[in-house]
């Protein structure tokens, strides 16, 4: 059994992108994000909070989700006998919503359990595979020609799939001028909740370019307006934004409102929840596949982890180190394979180390809580 941990620590971290990424929920330059690690004895365990600076993608911040973890999360965690990673969701039940919160937490106890144990993470989450397809996210640009240089670019480096941002006034020329250059390359778009569904029949337009699914056209929380959209798309239609809980991917698919989820384990409150949504689309003969926050190495290892699992049969928003950042907390740099694969590290829970001396560099403010 896992010894009482001694403290947690919560990194705010900063650091500047390579590429401005813009969606149609807004502009990132530089991510902005927190970091936990949990101490015990001489072992220590790594969770990435995958929260926004601002509450755009979801209600969370990175300062909602500092105050939930700190005020409530802790105080949960150690009232009693410390938690195996199995029993955190349940422990952190008591506080409703803030599952980006939680899930920085069940993160950390697990890469803790993980390394203490001597075992990888993708071995405990129930992985399948040792590299898993990596696709990339490419935000909306200023000019078509940008766009398309950054497309010929991530094909040239080999990767599996390409999804385009889109919103109102960016989605059928662009993908159409896209699909043109690369007749045959796997395609997909995100809209990040920018349509209604009254926009049906330009939405149609894009059943003309072979794309593998549209992403969250509609609102954050209208699964029943996603279920009506997809009775009149050919494109099948996969959720990220809504699916916030292995229930609410229940009740997606019970009134079919996606054939296909995008999974982040903290958008659904954390790893147990990833593999429990997982199985209950596996069960349904649903494909899966990783989505992404921009994470730093940290939660990116997660993904990767959770990725290597039998139902995530699409290329995930899993790419290299490099297209994000010059340097990353977690070392070694994910790095995209000739075979457009990200391999999973061999060393114990997530597998990668913190670089002490590039945390402290890219940290703007720091705590501590005792255990
Ligand atoms: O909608 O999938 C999204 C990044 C931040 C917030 C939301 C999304 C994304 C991405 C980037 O698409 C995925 C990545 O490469 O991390
Ligand atoms: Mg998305």
């Amino acid at each position: 059994m896992m010894a009482h941990p001694d403290l947690l620590e919560g990194y705010v971290i900063e650091l500047p992108l390579r590429r401005p990424f813009v969606t149609s929920f807004g502009e990132e330059r530089t991510k902005r994000g927190l970091l936990l690690r949990l101490v015990a004895g001489d072992v220590e365990g790594w969770g990435e909070c995958v929260a926004g600076m601002g509450p755009w993608f979801s209600s969370e911040t990175v300062e909602t989700a500092q105050h939930v973890i700190r005020a409530f999360g802790v105080p949960l965690l150690r009232q009693q006998r410390w938690p195996s990673p199995g029993e955190v969701q349940a422990r952190l039940a008591p506080i409703r919503g803030h599952p980006m919160a939680k899930a920085a937490l069940e993160a950390a106890v697990l890469d803790l359990a993980c390394r203490a144990r001597g075992i990888r993470l993708s071995q405990e989450l129930g992985g399948t595979r040792d590299e898993v397809e990596a696709g990339v996210s490419l935000g909306i640009e200023a000019t078509l020609d940008e766009l398309l240089g950054e497309v010929d670019a991530a094909v040239e480096q080999g990767y599996r799939r390409v999804k385009l941002k889109i919103k109102p006034g960016w989605d059928v020329g662009p993908v159409e001028a896209v699909r043109r250059r690369h007749p045959d390359l796997p395609l997909s778009v995100d809209a990040n909740a920018a349509y209604r569904l009254e926009d049906v029949a330009h939405l149609k337009k894009l059943d003309d370019f072979g794309l593998m699914m549209i992403e969250q056209p509609l609102c954050f929380d209208d699964l029943v307006g996603h279920a009506q959209l997809a009775g009149k798309l050919q494109t099948p239609l996969c959720l990220d934004e809504s699916i916030t809980s292995p229930h609410r991917a229940w009740e997606a698919l019970e009134i079919g409102a996606c054939a296909i989820i995008n999974i982040k384990q903290g958008r659904v409150g954390g790893p147990a929840a990833a593999v429990a949504i997982h199985d209950l689309a596996r069960s349904r003969d649903v494909p899966v596949w990783c989505g992404g926050m921009l994470e730093t190495g940290l939660g990116r290892a997660l993904n990767v982890a959770l990725a290597t699992l039998p139902g995530f049969t699409l290329p995930g928003d899993i790419s290299a180190t490099e297209r994000y950042w010059k340097e990353d907390v977690a070392k070694p740099h994910f790095v995209l394979t000739e075979r457009g694969t990200v391999v999973v590290p061999q060393e114990d829970g997530l597998g990668v180390k913190v670089d002490r001396s590039c945390l402290k560099e890219m940290c703007v403010d720091r705590w501590t809580e005792k255990l």
